[in-house]
């Protein structure tokens, strides 16, 4: 059970639904948390309560399968976290021409965190993610992202790919921004399981799968369990400094980085799945905006 946000096919606007066994259930338009801005205004409590009444809303159920599902996000801001697996540490140290500072965050009080991306460079499940025209080594990043309301809780679990330029990165940190945030540089969806329905987020299996020609390209595996930081520790970090009047995304870091040889290419499929949550699939094009 989750939330999800999805194309109302009457008036071709987005909408938020609560999705049982293959059944979305609209959110009453006037009950003020039918946008993930209007929902992540509310207290943790408050959101359990409003879902624990759905049996009382007065829309028609709709079947999942029927409707476009668009990434879970209208105005929050996505920030992530980096080198907060041995692997990630291990591939960046490799690539890089500092590798002292990405061994020096890995065991620093203060993790790295970085912006990411605005709503309108997020794509949601089967959305398009981009490689930009100027990289040319290029990565998914499957991570387990963190949802905050406005009052600095967890509401809930969604995946997220932070796209990334390893030869923008590798090249020099300082053009991490550049490595990480630009048009499609980001996925979200396809749900957000809520807090509640995840057991245990410190331990959920994550796997990538990248078809190319309709073969199988790459697989990883993963767990939350191989993180080297608490989401809680994650979640406080962020917030220090900072407040997200609209709630915020925090993606936690990749734990699966694929062989140097292998990079992105227009026309491959991205498939992530966390354990409890769910799969997102995204295809893969070349952005062609200035080079
Ligand atoms: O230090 C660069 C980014 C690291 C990152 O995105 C990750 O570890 O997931
Ligand atoms: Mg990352």
């Amino acid at each position: 059970m989750s939330i999800v946000r999805y194309r109302r096919l009457d008036n071709d606007q987005p909408h938020l639904g609560w999705l049982e066994n293959e059944r979305i259930t609209p959110f009453p338009e006037d009950s003020g948390f039918s946008t993930p801005g209007e929902l992540l205004q509310h207290r943790l409590a408050d959101i359990t309560g409003f879902l624990e009444k759905v049996g009382t809303w007065n829309t028609e159920p709709l079947d999942f399968t029927s409707v476009p599902l668009l990434a879970p996000i209208d105005s929050q801001e996505v920030w992530a976290a980096g080198v907060t697996y041995r692997r990630s540490r291990d591939a960046r140290m490799e690539e890089s021409t500092q590798q002292d500072v990405y061994d020096r965050v890995y065991d620093a009080e203060r993790p790295e965190l970085f912006f990411k991306a605005t709503a309108r460079r997020v794509l949601g499940p089967e959305g398009t993610i981009m490689i930009r025209g100027d990289s040319t080594w290029d990565v998914p990043e499957p991570e387990l992202a963190l949802v905050f309301n406005r009052h600095r809780e967890v509401v809930g679990y969604t995946v997220g790919n932070d796209v990334s330029s390893r030869s923008i990165e590798g090249e020099n940190p300082l053009y991490l921004p550049q490595a990480k945030t630009y048009m499609g540089s980001a996925a979200l969806g396809p749900v957000i399981a809520m807090r509640h329905e995840v057991d245990n987020p410190q331990n959920l299996a994550i796997t990538v799968v990248i078809e190319r020609n309709n073969a199988e390209e790459f697989r990883g595996e993963t767990s939350t369990a191989e993180m080297h930081r608490s989401l809680d520790e994650l979640g406080s970090w962020l917030h220090r400094g900072n407040t997200f009047p609209d709630g915020a995304f925090l993606m936690t870091g990749t734990g699966i980085v694929p062989p140097d040889s292998f990079t992105l290419q227009d026309g491959d499929t991205v498939l992530i799945s966390i354990e409890g949550i769910g799969t997102l699939s995204n295809r893969v094009a070349r952005l062609d905006v200035d080079a």
